[in-house]
């Protein structure tokens, strides 16, 4: 049953900023280290060489993981940005080893998603605590409403296969998200954000999974693999394929079959 989670005021905040954090935790310590407990029989499912990046989209084979990403306060909080209306539709571990140089590069998500309008949030759910010290996203407020800025290949590190262009943006601007495992933040999908390398002796880990207006249609010539799962309300423009819901508990998704835009080239 829905209920009313964010304030007038964190809701105008979100608008405002592009994003949102402080908030309630959604799951306890002792969820957490259930949910990674689970988490580990997933990643037992990564081929050699595979890193936990290549969990996406894996809600659409595994119940676990299905579950997560409906669970009902997460969706009371998107529902308070959305509206009643919405669909669950992407899902993908960003997780840093102690030392990993891994990045995120800046980057804006609408850029590589091929959704119009934009009308989507990224729920990013803490698996571990994440502070400046083991890598914490970190996003430029205000930025998502500049509109959508051209971004290039990218040269570094980055997990991403695109990044935004040195001087587009100011970062010195940027604010860290800061989470306890179990906390999430939310964010706009123009917002212009990204994160550095895990320097602690910490693991870095988080889910992010993306919810869209059902007035938000797919382009699926590129995204031929987007299913949309209706997680609250009723869909009155029907415009995407539905997913069906996985009954299996831990099952991988080939990896062709996650809803990779063909403007991405890297995984
Ligand atoms: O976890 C990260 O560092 C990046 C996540 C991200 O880019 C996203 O949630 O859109």
């Amino acid at each position: 049953m829905t209920k009313n989670r964010l304030s007038k005021e964190q809701i105008a905040s979100y608008h405002e900023n592009g994003y949102l954090i402080g908030l309630e935790p959604v799951f306890g310590d002792s969820e957490m280290l259930q949910l990674n407990e689970d988490l580990q029989k997933l990643a037992q499912l990564l081929e050699p060489g595979e890193k936990m990046s290549a969990i996406r989209e894996w809600h659409m084979s595994s119940k676990w993981l299905y579950d997560v990403c409906t669970n009902p306060k997460i969706l009371d909080y998107v529902e308070a940005i959305l509206g009643p209306n919405f669909y669950m539709w992407g899902s993908q571990f960003f997780a840093k080893a102690p030392g990993s140089r891994d990045t995120v590069a800046w980057h804006q998500d609408a850029y590589y998603w091929p959704l119009h309008p934009h009308n989507s949030v990224t729920v990013w759910l803490a698996f571990t605590d994440v502070d400046e010290e083991n890598g914490a996203m970190r996003i430029i407020p205000k930025s998502h409403k500049a509109g959508l800025i051209k971004h290039t290949s990218v040269t570094g590190d980055s997990v991403l296969a695109l990044e935004l262009e040195q001087g587009t943006f100011n970062e010195a601007d940027a604010q860290s998200l800061v989470l306890k495992a179990g906390q999430i933040s939310l964010h706009d999908d123009a917002i212009v954000h990204g994160s550095p390398a895990n320097g602690s002796t910490r693991w870095r880990n988080g889910l992010t999974i993306r919810y869209s207006g059902t007035n938000v249609r797919c382009d699926l010539s590129k995204a031929p693999q987007f299913k949309a799962f209706l997680v609250r309300g009723t869909d009155e423009y029907n415009y995407n394929p539905q997913g069906m819901i996985p009954t299996e508990t831990f099952v991988r998704l080939p990896s062709d079959q996650h809803i990779a835009s063909t403007d991405e080239v890297k995984q």
